[in-house]
């Protein structure tokens, strides 16, 4: 009896030792299969953040602009918006618009002249003398007076000479073709940097073109360096700095009496290194006449050209439209002197001479790539032969010009 007593209490022991082995198999199974799902989830997290992550780091870079910052996606987006007005190009209107204010004096001299002589009830080809006149004192130039002239007079028959609707469109025409070089636009992206050297005689308004040129080009997300090579008065250099303050963009600039050469130097090779866009080198006011300045404006092209092989890539001389046929003179001369790649016509605004560029155009072959229309800013306009043309010859409105 006690003998099968102690049998059953073994085999119990037994069967109890079992199950307890069996739960604790079990509860060690489910702790495993959790922390799999823990780790399941841990491990599938990470793949689907990465390229969220990678995606935030990538995006800023391919735009180029900027650094990464928290919400890069959305800061891109607003760049973009305050950008594009910058570069936006004006509309043909609004070009013809902005020119016609600027030409307003002009409007009111000589195209007011021929206003007068075409508004008659009755033109017949008595009207060529008349016209001749207008045209050589009109301040365009003996060359382009004559070869506007000439167009009318032997291209158009007599009866065509009896409507003013066909005299206007002659004039429009050989304007047109005076102005129009045969230059193709300046690309400031085909040299890194792109160096322009600007020149002229004293007070034309370099200085200012400059200024107005460099927050137009930086406006379009360029990196301008401005090169004070007027070394002549210390003022030069702070106005020059004015501007650049205005344009957001670094100046170079030297000593007072210093040689221009050098620090015109200095700047070119800090676009070099600096991978800037443009360099836009300002220069003393000086005589074509006084051929020691104008040696000094040699050694500053060649000096450019050791900073870097190659530049200037662009001289652009600036001339004062209210000088008239005066700038005709000096853009001759100077062109003797060196090789002038551009023009630039500043105080159209306050000019009845505007016509003028006609005859620099005429003469030197060389194109007119900015004009001045003001004092400001935003007062420099890129030339444009066919809205110029519209713009000054516009007979809708001759009236009011008179
Ligand atoms: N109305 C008008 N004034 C202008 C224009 N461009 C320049 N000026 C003015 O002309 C004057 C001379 O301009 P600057 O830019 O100093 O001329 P600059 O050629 O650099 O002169 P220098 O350095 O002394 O040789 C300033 O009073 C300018 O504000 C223009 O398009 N319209
Ligand atoms: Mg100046």
């Amino acid at each position: 009896m006690v003998r099968e007593l102690v049998t059953l209490v073994v085999v119990l022991s037994v069967v109890g030792l079992f199950i307890m082995l069996l739960r604790r198999a079990g509860e060690n199974s489910r702790a495993r299969s959790s922390k799999s799902v823990q780790e399941r989830v841990v491990g599938s997290a990470a793949p689907e953040r990465a390229p969220r992550e990678r995606k935030r780091k990538r995006k800023p870079q391919a735009g180029g602009k900027r650094p990464p910052t928290p919400e890069p996606e959305e800061e891109e987006d607003d760049d973009d918006e305050v950008a594009a007005p910058a570069a936006r190009e004006a509309s043909d209107d609004e070009t013809t618009e902005a020119f016609k204010t600027g030409l307003a004096k002009t409007r009111g001299g000589f195209v007011a002249k021929l206003g007068k002589l075409f508004g008659k009830k009755k033109i017949d080809a008595d009207v060529l003398p008349a016209l001749e006149e207008v045209l050589f004192t009109a301040d365009i130039g003996p060359r382009a007076a004559d070869r506007i002239f000439e167009s009318v007079k032997k291209g158009l028959g007599k009866d065509d000479l009896a409507d003013a609707a066909k005299i206007w469109a002659k004039i429009r025409a050989t304007s047109t073709a005076i102005l129009d070089v045969g230059a193709p636009p300046v690309d400031w992206s085909a040299k890194k940097p792109f160096v322009l050297l600007v020149l002229g005689v004293n007070g034309v308004g370099k200085t200012t073109t400059i200024g107005k040129l460099a927050a137009l080009l930086a406006g379009q997300g360029k990196k301008v360096i401005l090169a004070a090579g007027d070394t002549f008065r210390a003022a030069a250099a702070e106005q020059l700095e004015v501007w650049a303050k205005r344009a957001n963009c670094p100046v170079v600039r030297g000593k007072e009496g210093g040689d221009p050469s050098s620090v015109i130097f200095e700047a070119v090779k800090r676009g070099v290194d600096e991978g800037a866009d443009l360099v836009i080198c300002d220069t003393a006011g000086r005589l074509h006449t006084k051929t020691d300045l104008m040696d000094e404006l040699k050694k500053v092209r060649r000096v450019i050209d050791k900073a870097m092989p190659g530049a200037p890539h662009e001289t652009w001389m600036v001339l004062d439209a209210t000088t008239g046929q005066n700038a005709i003179t000096q853009a001759k001369t100077f062109k003797d002197a060196m090789e002038i790649t551009g023009i630039v016509i500043t105080k159209l605004d306050g000019s009845a001479k505007g016509g003028v560029i006609l005859g620099i155009c005429d003469e030197l072959k060389v194109p007119v790539r900015y004009i001045g229309v003001g004092e400001k800013l935003e007062d420099l306009r890129s030339f444009d032969p066919a809205a110029f043309v519209a713009a000054l010859y516009d007979d809708t409105d001759i009236a009011a010009a008179e």
